[in-house]
């Protein structure tokens, strides 16, 4: 072996172990580890992935500013207090929709400092070329394989990417809020789809009926008891027809009230999250997304590694060069691209 391997090695040995031992400052290590996709990422989480498989996750959704950061801290409160361990991993907290996002990751900080049943991770990979739903799968692998019970995962719902990341979580809250200018947010961006349990937070605000009452009608209108099947790399909810399922085998979609700040209604909404949990057990819906997160994270790490084999392929300014003759007419972008991908 030679001494950089060596080193990686036992790097990748210790960091693991430390992971498993519970060491915080290695967790904190190891997750910078595949956040930057070090070259020895790949092995540190092939000595943690044996390990993963015990939390549960809950990814946490919705438009901007609707509170989520806020409900994050208030539901891992809430999990604290029913000896429950957490781990927090906020995607892109830096939102450029809000001027609150920040103030919200600071109050959350200030409630869950010192505890250590509680780790939290923010990340900004916005921008990192179709890597951020690999890289936030890993992160909860490690966070997984550390033991904790719990794991949220905050992101905004404004593209498909936050959809898919929420979409492999085994609970999925879409959370909107009165008082956004629209009364339901989350329609426009089509991830009322894949929720799980719905939330009006700022349930104080004025206008929090008309919210209320506007999702109501939508799960009226949808159908409930949706169930989810996979097409073409997307998850897609179909509607079980009424006949066919057991009416008590279903999971009913319902809409909870919160005060994030105050936490009103939190305590209920940690027990419906916990209600979910058992039914997905229970009714063999589990194993079924299970599925779905393994599926995912196999195509995201094959997708990840094409995109850095083509970069590491196409010498520097070949792709500069070939847009200048494509724009000369000299070549065009069909025979281009099949000629930079020659060498993959
Ligand atoms: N009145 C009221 N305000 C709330 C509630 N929950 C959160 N807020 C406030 O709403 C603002 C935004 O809260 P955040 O938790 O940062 O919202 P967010 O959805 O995480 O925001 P982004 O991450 O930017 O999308 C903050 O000023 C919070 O204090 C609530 O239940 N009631
Ligand atoms: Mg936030």
């Amino acid at each position: 072996m030679s001494s950089r391997a060596l080193k990686e090695h036992t790097s990748v040995a210790l960091l693991a172990e430390g992971v498993l031992n519970g060491n915080r400052l290695m967790l904190s290590r190891a997750i910078s580890h595949v956040e930057n996709q070090e070259t020895d990422a790949s092995a540190l989480l092939t000595a943690l992935y044996p390990h993963a498989g015990k939390a549960h996750i809950v990814g946490v959704t919705g438009a901007p500013g609707t509170g989520k950061s806020t409900l994050v801290t208030a539901l891992a409160l809430s999990c604290r207090g029913a000896g429950m361990t957490v781990g927090i991993v906020a995607i892109d907290p830096t939102s450029p929709f809000t001027g609150g996002a920040l103030l919200g990751d600071r109050v959350r900080m200030r409630a869950l400092a010192g505890d250590t049943g509680v780790f939290v991770r923010s990340m900004a990979t916005r921008g990192s070329l179709g890597g951020l739903s690999k890289t936030t799968g890993d992160v909860v692998t490690v966070l997984d394989a550390a033991g904790f019970d719990c794991i949220i995962v905050e992101t905004v719902g404004v593209g498909q990417a936050e959809v898919e990341i929420a979409s492999t979580a085994h609970t999925t809250l879409v959370v909107e809020a009165p008082g956004l200018g629209d009364e339901v947010q989350a329609i426009k961006a089509g991830i009322l789809e894949i929720a799980d349990i719905l939330v009006v937070n700022k349930a104080d605000r004025p206008g929090m009926d008309r919210t209320l009452r506007a999702l109501e009608m939508m799960l009226d209108i949808e159908g409930n008891g949706a169930r989810y099947v996979r097409h073409h790399g997307q998850l897609l909810r179909v509607e079980s027809p009424a006949e066919s399922e057991d009416e008590e085998t279903r999971w009913k979609v319902t809409v909870m009230k919160t005060v994030a700040t105050d936490g009103t209604g939190v305590e209920d909404l940690r027990q419906r999250i916990d209600a979910h949990r058992h039914w997905l057990r229970e009714s063999g819906e589990m194993a079924m997304r299970e599925q779905l997160r393994i599926a995912n994270t196999l195509e995201n790490i094959i997708r990840a590694e094409l995109n850095r084999r083509i970069a590491a392929s196409i010498p520097a300014g070949g792709l500069e060069k070939m847009v200048e003759k494509i724009r000369r007419r000299e070549s065009d972008p069909y025979a281009a691209a099949a000629v930079l991908l020659a060498g993959v």
